[in-house]
């Protein structure tokens, strides 16, 4: 199976068995385009750089560079580096969150903006 297949398959799957999935926009199967609320760390970068939550939701990383070790550094919190698997927070107060991965800083950098509910 190919990664980009896999990669396909992670996404159908996360917006079947998540609420937030359902007004998921048409998905582009030329480029990655993770369901809401999802990041997907691949070539040394989260996509969508930025993502858009409200107050409450849950945003779950996607590690997909299986060769290269990665993690999600918020600064207070974060994940474990790790080179597969997901991790998840959820963000109860309104604000924009700015994250690297704390090996590749300051090239792989992302943002989560929170949203009043
Ligand atoms: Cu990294």
């Amino acid at each position: 199976m190919s990664r980009k297949v896999a990669l396909l398959s992670l996404l159908g799957l996360t917006a079947s068995g998540c609420a937030v999935g359902l007004n998921q926009p048409t998905n582009n199967f030329g480029a990655p385009s993770p369901a809401p609320g999802n990041v997907v760390l691949l070539n040394s970068s989260f996509i969508p750089h930025r993502i858009t939550i409200k107050a409450g939701q849950t945003v779950t990383w996607h590690w997909e560079d299986h060769n290269t070790p990665h993690d999600v550094s918020f600064g207070d919190f974060g994940s474990p580096i790790q080179s597969d698997g997901t991790w998840s927070h959820t963000f109860d107060t309104p604000g924009t969150y700015n994250y690297v991965c704390g090996i590749h800083a300051p090239i792989m950098s992302g943002q989560v903006v929170v949203t009043s509910s």
